[in-house]
């Protein structure tokens, strides 16, 4: 092989490791909205995973018009699903505990996640939900898709004010 060649290989094989990291979560540039603590495989800070606005809006999202005993009239919803969330974060665990701002916690099965389209939602028509607007995330399940889903169960689940969500094995 010429020697002109090294350099060439040098520049691919940096390519090739640079390329790898990339899969692993990145690095939150904006103030962290979100923190999943627990079995988490991909952490990006102490352990665990943590997400800015943007971090969340790259995800596969899903925006859904609804009703809910929260809002007024119909609404529309949109936010990365909550296991595209999960995904990125590397999260494997039966049950997620869903921690609010206030102190407030509710049990998810993960099967809630997987089986269904809920999303974590950050935006209420259209407008980044603040603190003062539920945000900055709440779990808003497909009440669009099913309306099965619209009782007591699924409202204590519907946790807005999103701190922390804990995966549990
Ligand atoms: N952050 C947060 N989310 C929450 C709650 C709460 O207190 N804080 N209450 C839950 C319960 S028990 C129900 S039934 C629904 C509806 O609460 P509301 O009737 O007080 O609006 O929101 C759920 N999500
Ligand atoms: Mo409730």
């Amino acid at each position: 092989m010429g020697a002109h060649m090294k350099p060439l290989l040098a520049i691919l094989l940096a390519a090739v490791l640079a390329a790898s990291p990339a899969a692993a979560l990145d690095e939150p540039k904006g103030p962290v909205i979100l923190t999943i603590v627990g079995v988490v495989a991909e952490p990006n800070r102490d352990g665990s995973a943590v997400f800015d606005l943007a971090m969340l809006d790259a995800l596969k999202g899903r925006r859904a018009k609804m009703d809910t005993p929260w809002t007024q009239g119909e609404v529309e919803f949109s936010g990365p699903l909550l296991r595209e969330v999960l995904k990125a974060a590397g999260a494997e665990g039966s049950r997620l505990l869903v921690h609010a701002l206030n102190g407030y916690s509710a049990e998810v099965p993960m099967s809630d996640a997987l089986a269904m389209d809920t999303i974590l939602a950050t935006r209420l028509d259209g407008e980044v939900m603040t603190v003062r607007t539920k945000g900055p995330s709440m779990l808003v399940y497909p009440f669009d898709q099913d309306s099965s889903l619209f009782n007591e169960k699924y409202f204590a689940r519907s946790v807005w004010q999103i701190k922390q969500i804990e995966v549990v094995q």
